[in-house]
């Protein structure tokens, strides 16, 4: 076992029955020139979490640790697109629609895919979702079971949407979830504060937050 220093207190995880999830780290997201930036984001902000989850999974890969990456999108023809998530927005930059890096947030096109510094190793599983939630209409709950893992320690973006809701899912669920703070990046500076007071608010009532180097300490 293994303890670190965390909001609202000391984290344990067993590294045997832990697993990284890196979220939606996808160019459509975090491309200057891609769709994010397109709808007036500053990819920036989460930009600045590349460096430090490269470091992350390198001392994870090290280490031995479960690593798994999931990415937001959908199938060519939208089927599993729900009309009430299709219908937003602008609709020339809608979900399917032409974007900078192919069709916007579709499957196979370039945008969907992981950035390159990001990339997953082989054999690292990839959980395609079409949700916001990791575990909504994928197969990542039986994968984590059949894994045997108990503790998720959760990266990516955004911080306040898919980070949030994979939490919260997989809190209810019952997972200790520790969130690494520098690896979890929000377009908007006030949803990256909030997003990870509220983690670990009352208690932890969805679970911990700490930083990479932190972590990478307990790890070794
Ligand atoms: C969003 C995500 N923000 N991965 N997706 O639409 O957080």
């Amino acid at each position: 076992m293994a303890t670190l220093e965390a909001l609202p207190g000391p984290f344990t995880f067993d590294p045997a029955t832990t697993a990284l999830l890196v979220i939606d780290m996808q160019r459509d997201f975090m491309e200057p020139g891609g769709f994010g930036e397109t709808l007036g984001n500053d990819v920036s902000q989460l930009r600045r979490t590349i460096a430090p989850t490269a470091a992350l999974l390198a001392a994870c890969r090290a280490a031995g640790l479960t690593i798994i990456h999931t990415r937001e999108g959908h199938l060519p023809d939208l089927s599993d697109c729900p009309p009430a998530k299709l219908n937003r927005g602008d609709p020339g930059m809608r979900i399917g629609a032409p974007g900078p890096m192919g069709r916007i947030l579709i499957r196979g096109e370039y945008g969907h895919d992981i950035i390159d510094e990001l990339a997953p190793a082989p054999g690292e599983p990839v959980v395609d979702k079409p949700g916001k939630g990791a575990f909504y209409a994928t197969g990542l709950g039986e994968l984590l079971t059949s894994l045997g893992v108990r503790s998720l320690v959760v990266t990516g973006v955004t911080t306040e949407v898919c980070v949030h809701t994979t939490v919260r899912e997989a809190n209810d669920r019952g997972y200790e979830c520790l969130v690494l703070s520098d690896c979890v990046g929000s377009y908007f500076p006030e949803f990256q504060e909030t997003g990870l007071k509220m983690i670990a608010a009352q208690g932890g009532i969805f679970g911990w937050v700490a930083d990479s180097p932190t972590f990478i300490a307990a790890l070794q």
